[in-house]
């Protein structure tokens, strides 16, 4: 399958529409999942076009592990979590349903139930609320 222009983080790195970003670099963006399945869960992307991390170049996918680490370094020391969650899914029958490769960091804390994949959706501003503390741990 080509690579779709009009995917939603497509249009989120064209400025087209809006994220809560964490962190950005010459290539790599970090921003806030709006289904987040806890607390503190960042989505980290590649500016490459790839829908998924089978078809990035191994210098994008150098770039894309790197910023995760640093993310989840952060994430880990802003929000005190035990435990830090890496996913990444390639292909619908994995469970992707964008079609830009990314990484989900995400908090975890074995008392606290890890809600699901593609729930409900979080207003910005209580993201920003969570990522100011993000940002300020980078
Ligand atoms: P995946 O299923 O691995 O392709 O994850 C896609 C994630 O993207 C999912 O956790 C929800 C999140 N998501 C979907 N649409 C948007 C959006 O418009 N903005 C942000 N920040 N996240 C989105």
């Amino acid at each position: 399958m080509a690579y779709d222009q009009n995917n939603i983080f497509a249009k989120i790195l064209r400025g087209e529409i809006p994220c809560v970003k964490v962190f950005e670099d010459d290539n790599t963006l970090a921003f806030m999942d709006v289904m987040p399945q806890a607390q503190g869960h960042v989505l980290i992307i590649p500016k490459e076009p790839a829908e998924s991390l089978l078809d990035l170049s191994a210098e994008g996918a150098a770039a894309v592990i790197a910023t995760t680490q640093r993310v989840a370094r952060a994430v880990k020391k802003a929000l005190d979590a035990p435990g830090i969650y890496v996913m990444q899914l390639n292909g619908t029958p994995a469970g992707q349903t964008v079609f830009h490769v990314h990484f989900h960091v995400i908090p975890r804390d074995v008392s606290v139930p890890l809600k699901p994949h593609g729930g409900g959706v979080v207003d910005a501003k209580v993201l920003e609320t969570v990522a100011v503390r993000i940002r300020g741990s980078m």
